[in-house]
């Protein structure tokens, strides 16, 4: 190999590099668990997903691919979702959605659930989801943050991340999603995903954005793969 041949390998390297540290990853690191309903045909559940009646009420939850109470609501993904029906049950009426499982966490450190809500802004009460976890088989349930609201002024899609790292090294964990009723509007929830590992972001990228969009600021790694590419391209020259 001449050496004008060598150093043309070595540009090519680096700038190979470069285009690497320039688009930075936003993928999720490490997904365990993903249920977006769409193995489901409505109002069923998709398999090894349940549903618990809280005091003997008639708080339910189903899947469909069309809301109307709020009308028009459509999935975050794909033709199908689920939903609480606070809309049609009486103030009080509660039940679990118990997510096919149990999930394994022993081998990971960081782990994070997120669930997409849709929020809409008619009949101001009180319905709410909460998001839960049992690790002895659905006996006991401890509840993962604040209550998730469905009344909000700023409609639509919204997704929602809780930290399940307290429970890594655990075997056997369920998840679920407790509904309760204020008889407002039912409460519709697409794409519960599970995943370990932080999400992987441009470091310069210091905005709270969980749309995982990238900000387009170089890599620092960007700029220093640049300096020894312009010594060689001086050199060559
Ligand atoms: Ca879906």
């Amino acid at each position: 190999m001449s050496d004008r041949n060598g150093r043309n390998w070595v540009l090519w390297v680096l700038f190979v590099l470069a285009l690497f540290s320039f688009f930075p990853t936003s993928a999720r690191a490490n997904t365990i668990y993903f249920q977006g309903f769409e193995g489901a045909d409505p109002p069923g559940l998709p398999a090894g997903c349940s549903v618990e009646p809280l005091w003997e009420s008639k708080g339910n939850w189903a899947t469909r691919r069309f809301g109307w109470s709020p009308y028009g609501v459509l999935p975050h993904s794909g033709s199908n979702m689920a939903y609480f029906n606070s809309g049609s049950t009486s103030i009080g009426s509660a039940a679990r959605l118990v997510l096919d499982g149990p999930l394994d966490f022993r081998g990971y450190s960081e782990i994070t659930l997120t669930l997409w809500v849709y929020h809409d802004n008619q009949r101001e009460t009180f319905d709410l989801i909460n998001l839960q976890v049992s690790t002895d088989g659905g006996e006991n349930w401890e509840y993962l943050g604040e209550d998730i609201l469905r009344y909000s002024t700023s409609v639509g899609w919204e997704e929602v991340s809780r930290d399940l790292s307290a429970y890594a090294g655990r075997e056997k964990v369920l998840i679920g999603i407790r509904g309760l009723s204020y008889f407002g509007n039912d409460i519709h929830v697409d794409d519960i995903t599970v995943f370990t590992g932080g999400e992987i972001d441009d470091p310069l990228d210091d905005s709270d954005s969980s749309s995982g969009c990238s900000t387009g600021i170089l890599n620092p790694l960007f700029l220093l793969l640049l300096a020894p590419l312009g010594l060689l391209v001086r050199k060559s020259r």
